[in-house]
């Protein structure tokens, strides 16, 4: 049976249009979806007749011009809009271009790779899991009767060369006993797993490692659970009478010389565009778009769950997060004299989810002066601000703080925050002083009483296309080698800087070591810069990388993280470093698969993948909730500008 617009979507779709289209209308190319567009898509896709009542739309999001057109545009013109979407019905994934200018469908077709994303509605499939009779007996078994607050829940699993499992909506899932417990995890009941068909919703196998005793809940940080709170610090008041100093134009922001498009994608968050400098009345591009491209979360245990336990955040779970970016409080995850940042995401239904707050821009003081030097008695300081563009992404237990700080001195600093609760599992032994025979923290550490945290990593790649004063850049690779000095020199070696420039994809390849270190640059060979050498943008972090061996298929199915930097030539249609859909996919997919044809990369239009992240080996500290931890990275210009772009500011 097909759906045709019933009269109560006729009715929802006035009121809407009555009440926000005309201020939510997109102004820019790169606007993301407004609630109108919404239900445009959503009306065109029910009206082609392509899907019944099962359908369920996972994912909608702008589909974006192309660069160039982008680029051509100017304000007060009109401009194309698409849409991006992905509908699951009958098991089959389908991938939907909807024009929503002309009110049609422009292509229809299934998803071409092996599998698709998972749905909200997916985590709550599960419900009855507990009725399955193997599961049923090891919960009996561990002495359970009262199954009223045992939840269970699966995750994706990871790809480990099952054939049969290839390209199939199925997780790996745990049960959970949430009695005593508010911080809605409680405690996974140990020893137990289950592999699970979400298109079928049967078990398809249960694991039971066998019984060991349950302690109850232990991660707990509401009020009550943790206590008196200290004294709190003298206040510190940050205000700004005179408002702040950027500038929003729609989506199209301000401050001192950056300017830059914002937008929120219901996949990657944050996407960052046209950033550049206005300077002397032109406009110098940097990136042309910046985003995260994906997050993988790989655990370290042989043995299920363990061993099949690793999340795609973007690439799996995206729709399940209802959009990766959470609400913010506000006052706390941003100021209250924040700009705040609403957007929509599409619901299982079709119809358009607001999701309030889920990026701020604000002005904070810097933390270190821009410079200072002097003598005794006379000293130079100058103080600093900093424009910060903030996300919160709450995925499952886990949650991140994206920062893109721009900065006066022409940098941007990448921050990214992870908190929230480790995952773990409950062992013999009380802790590791009483832990005898085989360990059993060998995977992990202790954190708790009879609680183990288990190793992973978390790997977060971005997509960095850049555009130094214009599209055609290269990539230059600073190599520090050590020079050997002739004998007669008291000095015996120096290093000094070896540039290369690489030509195709094989060779943009990176990982840079403490024994073999690199600086990387994107520079725009034909604009020649102070003193000679090529405008440029320089790439700086604590890059990372997997740890597994070639052979494991847990590294191939996230085989960006085999080099901490990636180099290809821009393409629309390679966004995700893993795929677009990771899910229970080929290995191989994505960075891996494009660079075999190790395309030209010199004086090109040229993307910079990077990855960053963490080996988090837990620490007792890290419980029951994880302090806020830090890493990130820089992008700074080399050879940019004349000359110190804060040697002006003012002195106050
Ligand atoms: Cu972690």
């Amino acid at each position: 049976m097909r759906l045709l617009a019933s009269p109560l979507f006729s009715a929802v779709l006035l009121f809407v249009g009555a009440s926000t289209i005309s201020a939510q209308a997109p102004t820019h190319p790169l606007d993301h979806l407004s609630a109108a567009e919404h239900w445009t898509l959503y009306q065109v896709i029910r009206e082609s007749g392509e899907i019944g009542e099962e359908a369920r739309f996972l994912f909608a999001n702008l589909r974006p011009p192309p660069k160039a057109e982008v680029l051509a545009w100017q304000p007060g013109q009109s401009f194309r809009r698409d849409a991006f979407v992905h509908i699951v019905e009958d098991g089959t994934g389908y991938e939907a271009v909807v024009d929503l200018v002309g009110e049609e469908l422009i292509s229809w077709e299934v998803a071409s790779e092996s599998s698709y994303m998972l749905g909200p509605d997916d985590w709550s499939s599960t419900d009855d899991v507990t009725e399955h009779p193997e599961v049923h007996a090891a919960l009996e078994a561990r002495g359970y009767t009262d199954f009223t607050m045992i939840s269970c829940g699966v995750g994706s699993t990871a790809y480990l060369g099952e054939e049969d499992q290839l390209g199939r909506r199925i997780g790996r899932g745990s049960c959970s006993d949430k009695t005593g417990s508010v911080n809605g995890l409680g405690e996974q009941i140990p020893g137990l797993a289950f592999v699970f068909d979400y298109e079928t919703k049967e078990v398809l196998e249960v694991i039971d490692s066998g019984a060991i005793p349950g302690r109850g809940p232990v991660a707990e940080h509401h009020p009550e659970a943790v206590g008196p709170t200290r004294e709190p610090l003298p206040p510190i008041i940050v205000s700004q009478p005179q408002g702040a100093g950027f500038e929003v134009d729609g989506s199209q922001f301000s401050w001192e010389s950056w300017r830059f498009h914002l937008r929120m994608d219901p996949r990657v968050g944050l996407v960052l565009s046209q950033v550049g400098h206005e300077m002397d009345g032109e406009f110098r591009s940097v990136l042309y778009e910046a985003s995260l491209s994906e997050l993988f979360v790989p655990y370290q245990g042989p043995t299920a769950p363990w061993s099949h336990q690793a999340y795609y955040d973007l690439g799996s779970f995206a729709s399940t997060f209802e959009g990766i970016a959470g609400s913010m409080e506000v006052g706390r995850d941003c100021p209250a004299r924040a700009h705040y940042i609403d957007s929509w995401v599409v619901k299982p239904d079709g119809s358009p989810q607001r999701k309030a707050r889920v990026a701020c821009v604000f002005e904070r003081p810097g933390a270190e002066p821009a410079w200072r030097h002097g003598t005794d008695d006379y000293i130079e300081s100058r103080s600093r601000t900093d424009l910060v563009v903030r996300m919160i992404m709450q995925a499952g237990n886990y949650d991140y703080l994206f920062d893109w700080i721009f900065k006066q001195d022409g940098g941007i600093r990448v921050n990214l925050g992870a908190t929230g609760i480790d995952q773990v599992t409950t062992v013999e032994a009380e802790s590791a002083a009483t832990d005898q025979g085989e360990p059993d923290d060998r995977y992990g550490s202790f954190v708790a009483p009879y609680t183990v945290a288990m190793n992973h990593s978390h790997f977060f790649n971005f997509r960095l296309d850049f555009d130094v004063d214009g599209p055609t850049n290269s990539l230059a690779v600073d190599r520090i080698v050590t020079e050997e000095l002739p004998a007669a020199n008291p000095r015996r070696s120096v290093w000094r800087v070896q540039t290369d420039t690489p030509l195709r994809e094989a060779e943009g390849k990176r990982t840079s070591t403490l024994t073999a270190p690199e600086h990387w640059r994107v520079v725009s060979p034909s604009r020649i810069g102070p003193q000679g050498y090529p405008s440029g943008y320089l790439l700086e972090g604590h890059g990372v990388r997997t740890m597994l061996l070639e052979s494991d298929y847990m590294r191939r199915n996230a085989g960006f993280t085999e080099h901490t930097l990636w180099t290809t030539p821009m393409r629309a249609d390679e966004m995700f470093a893993s795929g677009a859909y990771p899910t229970n996919a080929a290995v191989d997919q994505g960075l891996p698969a494009w660079t075999q044809a190790n395309r030209g990369i010199e004086n090109t239009d040229i993307v910079l993948w990077y990855t960053i992240g963490f080996h988090h080996i837990a620490r007792p500290e890290d419980w029951p909730i994880l302090p806020m931890e830090l890493h990130g990275f820089d992008l700074k210009p080399a050879a940019f500008f004349e000359r110190n772009p804060v040697l002006n500011l003012p002195n106050r």
